[in-house]
Parts: structure tokens; sequence; C-alpha cells
């Protein structure tokens, strides 16, 4: 049975009619982007796109502290930082990530077809887990952005417990000659992640959902299939209308990495060379009290997750979120992948209340 999705709480389709469209429409494995209904709505009132060039966002490594990266992700929504990773990281991560894409080659859902996607890398790939997820600036970014800390009352108590974010989507991308431009869109999308107008000045990460450590694994140019990002469009309405005039190309030497907030507008550009690929890989890092956007638990044994740390496990998603997300059997979850890990707090931290007065 469908439910009627009007009958739900939504700040979104408030503002739209929607009518069907009359079509008949199979439906396929592949993800499509079929039309089936007739949206009727009112457009907000547009921001200005920001007109920079992405020097604008750049950092080398050396000024690329976690302050310095989210002054420019509020004010952007996007900061580069050039040679992050040496060619000998890079090759690396190559080397295990080449037989995944061998083996994906001929996948008949890629859209376009010429471009390969290994999808859940840090399912398959130790090395995704080690140096991208585990980079320290991805996980300061993280931190500082995304993770999670508060009291609550219980009873005459107060309960502290805190939430980390965790990896939501880790998709290695290829784009050979030929391929299609991608659709504009933004990448918190699953998580519902609804928009409201802000500025640079008042913008909170608290509006955030996912951001995204995006590595150069071959360069990236405007001629080879860049990503092409709207800077500043995390502080537009949910309905504004991105147009691919707006977009800059993120130009990116092989090592480079760009950290994307998830409510950027975006989407992979077209490969207009004869013979060259380009290569990235997206780690997201989502909220833990949201769900991950891929299934990162099912989509390995049990055995593979063992060789990783407690501190990686946690960032994998195999923790609790606390206080209680994400328990099993009233326990951490993190007790069935690690027989000595020891919990130090009671799924939080209860605090005795010594109310001041002023
Ligand atoms: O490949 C790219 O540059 C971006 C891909 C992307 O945005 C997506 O698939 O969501
Ligand atoms: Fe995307």
């Amino acid at each position: 049975m469908t439910l009627p999705y009007c009958d739900c709480t939504t700040t979104t389709l408030n503002r739209l009619q929607i009518t069907p469209l009359q079509t008949s429409h199979e439906v396929s494995e592949t993800p499509s982007l079929a039309e089936t209904k007739i949206a009727r709505l009112h457009l907000p009132t547009a921001l200005p796109a920001l007109t920079v060039s992405s020097s604008a966002f750049t950092l080398t490594k050396e000024e690329a502290t976690p302050d310095a990266i989210l002054e420019l992700l509020r004010k952007y929504g996007v900061c580069t930082i050039k040679k992050l990773f040496s060619d000998s990281d890079i090759a690396d991560i190559n080397k295990e990530l080449d037989p995944l894409f061998e083996e994906k080659k001929n996948d008949p859902r890629l859209f376009p077809k010429e471009t390969i996607r290994v999808t859940n890398t840090v399912s398959k790939s130790p090395i995704v887990v080690n140096k991208i997820m585990s980079h320290p600036l991805n996980l300061a970014v993280a931190h500082r952005a995304l993770d999670q800390a508060n009291a609550f009352w219980i009873g005459d108590n107060l309960n502290v417990g805190s939430c980390p974010a965790i990896v939501s989507s880790s998709i290695a991308f290829q784009i050979s000659p030929n391929a299609a431009y991608q659709a504009l869109h933004r990448d918190d999308q699953s998580d519902h992640n609804i928009r409201h107008p802000q500025t640079y000045e008042n913008f909170s990460f608290n509006s955030e959902s996912q951001i995204g450590f995006s590595v150069a694994l071959t360069r990236t140019t405007k001629q080879n299939g860049a990503t092409r990002i709207i800077p500043g469009s995390h502080l537009w309405d949910h309905l504004q209308k991105p147009n691919k005039e707006d977009c800059i190309y993120n130009e990116m030497e092989k090592g480079d990495a760009t950290f994307m907030l998830a409510s950027i507008l975006h989407s992979a550009s077209s490969n207009l060379t004869k013979d060259e690929v380009r290569r990235i890989l997206i780690l997201f890092m989502g909220r833990g009290i949201y769900r991950q956007k891929e299934n990162i638990l099912l989509n390995a044994d049990l055995e593979y997750f063992k060789q990783f740390s407690v501190e990686q496990l946690r960032r994998l998603g195999f923790a609790m979120s606390e206080p209680y997300g994400n328990m099993i059997e009233l326990q951490d979850p993190l007790l069935k992948l690690k027989a000595d890990y020891k919990r130090t707090t009671n799924y939080s931290d209860i605090c005795r209340v010594i109310v001041q007065k002023n």
C-alpha cells in the first residue's frame, strides 16, 4: 500500500501542486530520471550566485587548518586543498581500486555508461578507511562540524550523550571520454535536509547533515569531467533552481582534495577528451543520528571489519550513538567486533546536578 505523501510532515510539498503525468512508466533496476508527475511551483526569490574563481576557496596544505577549512565552507560551501595526498599515497589507493573498477566496468546499471562507480569502498578497500576516512583533516572537519554532544534531563540528573559523525557513503567515480553531464543536485537529499535561506554571517553548521571529502585520484579538468559546483548555493532556499551558468569547475591536480558541504549544488561534468580518464573518490561523513546513505554493515563479512581500530569502527557506524542509539541487545555493537573493548560509560555520562543561583 502506498500512503499518500501529502499527509506526512513536509515543508517542501506544501509549496508544490503535484498532479499525475499521463504516461506509462516501467520501473527498472537502473536509477532513473524518467518523469511521472507534474509539479507546479512559484520559484522563490533567487539569491545571486557568487562570482568567484576556485582560487577563492583553495588552500595550500600548510594553510589547511580545520579553522581555515571551516571558514571557507561557511562562505562558499567548498574548500580545496592542494597536494594533500602524496603521489605514493595516490598510487597505493589507485592500486587497490583498479581491480574494483575492472569488476564494475560492464555493470548494466551504469549511468551514463561511460561513468564507472565503485560504491561502498570502505567495505571493500582498507586503504580508503586508513588513508581517506582516517585522514586527520577529514576527522577534524567532521568533529567540528558534524559530531554532536548534548545534555538531557533524566530525572534529577543530566545525561550527556555524544554522537560521532560516521561515513555515509564512499563512492569512487571514473569518467571516461564521451560521458554526458550529470544533472545538478545536492547530496543531502537522502537526509531530507531542507534548506532555508541563510547568509554567510548567520550560517550555522547545524544546518548541515553531511560533508564530502573528494580526493583527486587523477587530475580533474574542465575538459575531462571535473566536478562542477555552484559556490555559495548552500545558502540558498531549498527550491531555488540551479543554473549551469552559475557553476565553476573544480579542477584538481592528482592528490588535491576538496571538502564540500552536501548542501552545495554540484554535479559531474562531461568528459570532452579523446583519451583521458577522470577518477575521484568522494567520502561523505554524516551525522550519526541519520541513516548512512550506503549500507556499510551488510556489504562485507564481519571478519573484514575486525582489522580496523575501535575509533575507525566508530566512524564506520559500528558503535553506539549515545544516548541509546544503535544499541544491540542493550549493548554497544562494538562488543561484537572487539572482544577486548571496554566501555567506559553506561550509554552516556550521567551527571549529578548542582543548580547554580544567579
Ligand atoms: O563525479 C563527480 O564529480 C560527482 C558525482 C556526484 O556528484 C554524484 O554522483 O552524486
Ligand atoms: Fe553528487
